[in-house]
């Protein structure tokens, strides 16, 4: 019988040496994005992150993330972003616009730059259920945002396009 077919494997290792990461974090529920911060800072610095690989950058809120982390993608500084924020349920209408037009936008930006964005914006109906995910009961979602900064920096290094994806050879042209 012919051997089982052996997949090749693409890995994000979760080693950050070498690797440039932006972080831009929102101010609005600050109580919350500070320990998720320190969180995402943490996992980098124990994967091997060094002083001066990552850059910090505070916004007033969720909904001003996308165009900060597009214009930090654009410099070409990064490997990688973590998009940091809280969003709390009020009594009006304003949660759901704030939260569709981030998680949207943040989306197009790692779409139109092909840099990674980790979504680390927690999106909570009460702050109980935000300090949970900020250090509490449910962990730290932080963390996890800064592995998987660092495992899509990984997958990102190993699937840059290559001179002929880039530069297609000319076609042919077409005999009449
Ligand atoms: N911004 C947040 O990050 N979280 C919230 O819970 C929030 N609420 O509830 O209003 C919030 N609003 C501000 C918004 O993100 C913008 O900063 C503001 O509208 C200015 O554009």
């Amino acid at each position: 019988m012919a051997d089982k077919l052996q997949p090749g494997k693409i890995i994000g290792e979760l080693s950050a040496r070498g690797l440039r990461f932006g972080i831009a974090v929102s101010r609005f529920n600050g109580f919350i994005t500070d320990r998720l911060l320190s969180a995402a800072i943490d996992a980098l610095d124990r994967s091997g992150a060094q002083t001066g690989d990552v850059d910090v950058m505070h916004v007033p809120g969720a909904f001003e993330l996308p165009l900060s982390t597009k214009k930090m993608a654009q410099t070409g500084n990064y490997d990688a972003l973590i998009a940091i924020g809280c969003v709390l349920r009020g009594e009006t209408t304003h949660y759901d616009y704030v939260c569709a037009e981030t998680s949207r936008g943040l989306q197009l930006a790692q779409m139109d730059t092909g840099v990674p964005i980790i979504f680390c914006v927690l999106t909570c109906d009460t702050l109980e259920q935000a300090i949970d995910r900020a250090g509490l009961k449910s962990g730290n979602k932080g963390f996890e945002a800064g592995l998987g900064a660092i495992e899509m920096a990984q997958l990102s290094r190993k699937l840059r396009p290559t001179a002929s994806a880039t530069n297609p050879p000319a076609r042919k042209a077409r005999r009449k």
